[in-house]
């Protein structure tokens, strides 16, 4: 466990959501799935009548939303994922001197959130872009918007699936701290739809794209009226099998497909949301009252957007009968399943309401496992 007592004085001053132009709704994506299980189906009907080759399952749109509360996603390129004869997006490869898909995607959010905390590109001196997936392994995307913008400092990617964005927003955090930048911007463009597999029911439902950025700096240097103060950060990691991809660049010297079987995105959902609940809100639990107060002190709960019945779970551990969308609200019926940016978008479009003083926390919870929070409390500037 890594835990940091913050000195008092750091702040979220803004964010930004940037969301892809196009929209899948559940029975979009459950008609494309049909269609490809039935052509497939009858085009293999010998191997499967001999038990050769399996049968594809169905999808249905009432058990996407009953199993996981996502009704709609937003993807960079709907076109390919409901072709039946491709099932995954269409995204052209682009030249070496043009900005890649991803870091584009970063940069939109970067401006939005740049301009809700009123800074320049020269106000910040750090770039850090965290997502469960990279485009490239270098050179670093983060660099790549670095120079976008013409940001003096440094910048790096990391990878730490659904908690790239709260174990970011942590680094940015001791960064500041330690005195090695002074204002961070955090970005996460998670750009998940190239990892599914759109003809597997079990998955084809859970995942959309998005970007969402933070700047992190000093309350004297914040030029806004209010900004989040942050109290405390927390994470914490246990290994796990049960959320996996294992693409890889090994694959080509080790002789396998490496978008085969397997090599996409895949979980054992049942497993995930048994384990994974009672860890978050523990964890929640404990940093709240590790800082001097208890779980239904909290105005906000932004916690990770996966899947609803998780949500509805862990808000009820932690604050009993009080638990209310309004103080746990949901961003995954519109965006579903967004790896770490999930409760940032929550935080992005939920948190101008409250009033000064009003105490929230950000918190992730996914893949590693991994479980990341932030504590925060809205301040006067
Ligand atoms: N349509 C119809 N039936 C279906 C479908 C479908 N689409 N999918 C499954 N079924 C069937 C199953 O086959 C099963 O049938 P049977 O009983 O005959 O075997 C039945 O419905 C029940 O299936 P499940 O047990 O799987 O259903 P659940 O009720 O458990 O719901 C969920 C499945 C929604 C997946 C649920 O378990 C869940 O959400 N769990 C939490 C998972 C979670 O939070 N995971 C986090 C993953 S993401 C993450 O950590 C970040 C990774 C970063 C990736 C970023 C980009 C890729």
């Amino acid at each position: 466990m890594s835990e940091f007592q913050l000195p008092r004085g750091i702040v979220i001053s803004g964010t930004g959501l940037w969301t892809p132009p196009e929209a899948i709704s559940n029975e979009e994506l459950v008609e494309a799935l049909n269609a490809h299980a039935e052509k497939f189906n009858r085009e293999h009907a010998d191997a499967i009548e001999s038990g050769q080759v399996k049968a594809k399952s169905f999808s249905s749109a009432e058990f996407i939303e009953k199993a996981s509360g996502i009704k709609n996603r937003y993807v960079i390129s709907k076109e390919g994922i409901l072709d039946p004869n491709r099932m995954r997006p269409y995204l052209p490869e682009r030249a070496d001197d043009e900005l890649c898909l991803q870091a584009e995607m970063g940069l939109n959010a970067a401006k939005l959130a740049l301009e809700k905390a009123n800074k320049k590109p020269e106000d910040i001196d750090a770039v850090i872009v965290g997502a469960s997936y990279m485009q490239r392994a270098y050179p670093a995307i983060a660099i790549e918007i670095q120079s976008a913008l013409g940001i003096d400092g440094f910048a790096f990617d990391m990878e730490v699936a659904c908690s790239s964005a709260t174990f970011a927003l942590q680094r940015a955090v001791d960064a500041i701290c330690s005195g090695s930048a002074k204002s961070v911007l955090v970005i996460n463009p998670e750009l998940a739809s190239p990892q599914i597999d759109f003809s597997d029911r079990d998955s084809h439902f859970i995942f959309g794209d998005v970007a969402v950025a933070t700047v992190v700096e000093r309350k004297e240097s914040c030029n806004t009226d209010s900004a989040w103060e942050i109290l405390g950060t927390k994470a914490k990691t246990v290994f796990s099998n049960n959320i996996r991809s294992n693409f890889s660049y090994t694959a080509r010297a080790a002789d396998v497909d490496p978008f085969g079987e397997g090599k996409l995105f895949r979980q054992n959902g049942r497993k995930v949301f048994k384990e994974v609940c009672p860890m978050a809100a523990a964890h929640l639990e404990s940093q709240v009252q590790e800082l001097g107060f208890e779980p239904n002190e909290v105005n906000r709960w932004w916690l990770h957007q996966a899947n609803i019945n998780m949500n509805l779970l862990i808000a009820k551990k932690l604050m009993g009968n009080d638990a209310s969308p309004e103080r746990a609200p949901i961003v995954l019926d519109q965006y579903a399943n967004t790896g770490c940016a999930g409760s940032i978008i929550a935080f992005n479009l939920h948190n101008d309401d409250l009033p000064l003083g009003s105490k929230g926390v950000i918190c992730s919870f996914g893949a590693g496992y991994s479980i990341g929070s932030l504590a925060l409390e809205k301040i006067a500037v």
